[in-house]
């Protein structure tokens, strides 16, 4: 049952073993299909930090069919500018925080406060737990309107496209984005996606920082669940019928491999990035995970929620 799996892996005295959670870095006990890249022209023009797609290693889970996973297809540079789009844009208007609703922001956003040696500094890093671009979801009703609802960010529908093209989903838009802010001791409970109109386009699902367990049931709360490793930069995306299946992130690990610090030197790269921006997105990932959520809310041909 999913529920029990959860506890397990989030249970911190004992420990849970982590023999059975599967690893794609090594994929040899897995069974797995190796899916190969669409290659298309538009990453050269925009590469949005990725690696060329020649390189990247997809795979779709047999027993979890529709669950792809790639690995880590950023390269360091495009890892640093992720984490600090997430950390200085992504958090503040005209998108929604969960730290809105404590009114402790003025004229200021979290990025301005939390990068200063303060005390509010350190009372109100660790509180921001998420933000909602494009369509709101609206955590109550569970429903998008709209009359809440943000441009989504060119860059994050730019990279979504870029990874759909290349899996072959060439009809994706993405139309609305949760990012997530985890802490070390942070989880997120078991739930299904099923909040958009249009449940047949993928979910993209992006990490980077610390290791997550990330859990994946069935359709049923009753099915039973597998643990994955989800590390700094791997993208993980939920199509045909393992897009409405249980899931959740019991469990925050600390990475001992940091690809944001590896030698990003390559001429040929066009992402740029503020330096003194990414020493402080730097403080934050080596105790956080952050994971950018992404999907697409009508159906094909649909313009307006109706
Ligand atoms: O953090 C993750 O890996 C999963 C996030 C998620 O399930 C969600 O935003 O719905």
């Amino acid at each position: 049952m999913f529920r029990d799996s959860f506890k397990y892996y989030k249970s911190r005295n004992p420990a849970p073993n982590l023999d059975d959670v599967i690893d794609l870095e090594n994929p040899d006990h897995v069974k797995v299909r190796k899916i190969k890249a669409n290659i298309s022209d538009e990453q050269d023009e925009n590469n949005f930090g990725l690696k060329p797609a020649e390189k990247w290693i997809i795979y779709e889970l047999l027993d979890i069919p529709g669950l792809i996973f790639i690995q880590n297809p950023f390269t360091p540079n495009g890892q640093r500018y992720w984490i600090i789009k997430c950390l200085k844009d992504y958090s503040k208007e005209p998108y929604k925080l969960n730290i809105d609703a404590h009114n402790i922001l003025a004229n200021e956003t979290w990025w301005e406060i939390c990068f200063q040696m303060s005390e509010r500094a350190k009372i109100l890093l660790p509180k921001l737990r998420w933000s909602t671009l494009g369509y709101h979801h609206n955590w109550d009703t569970k429903l998008y309107s709209e009359n809440s609802k943000s441009a989504m960010p060119m860059e994050l529908s730019g990279l979504t496209s870029i990874l759909a093209k290349t899996l072959g989903f060439s009809d994706f838009k993405a139309e609305a984005a949760i990012v997530n802010y985890y802490r070390m001791n942070s989880t997120l409970a078991g739930h299904t996606d099923h909040s958009e109109m249009n449940v047949a386009a993928p979910l993209f699902s992006i990490s980077f920082g610390q290791t997550a367990i990330f859990l994946i049931g069935g359709p049923k709360q009753e099915d039973s669940a597998n643990a994955i490793f989800l590390r700094s930069g791997d993208v993980v995306i939920m199509s045909g019928s393992s897009r409405l299946r249980y899931h959740g992130v019991p469990k925050i690990l600390s990475t001992s491999r940091i690809p944001w610090d590896d030698n990003g030197e390559d001429n040929r790269e066009i992402i740029t990035y503020n330096y003194d921006d990414w020493r402080k997105a730097r403080t934050y990932i080596v105790e956080a995970r952050i994971n950018m959520n992404i999907r697409q809310v009508l159906e094909p041909g649909q313009i307006v929620l109706y």
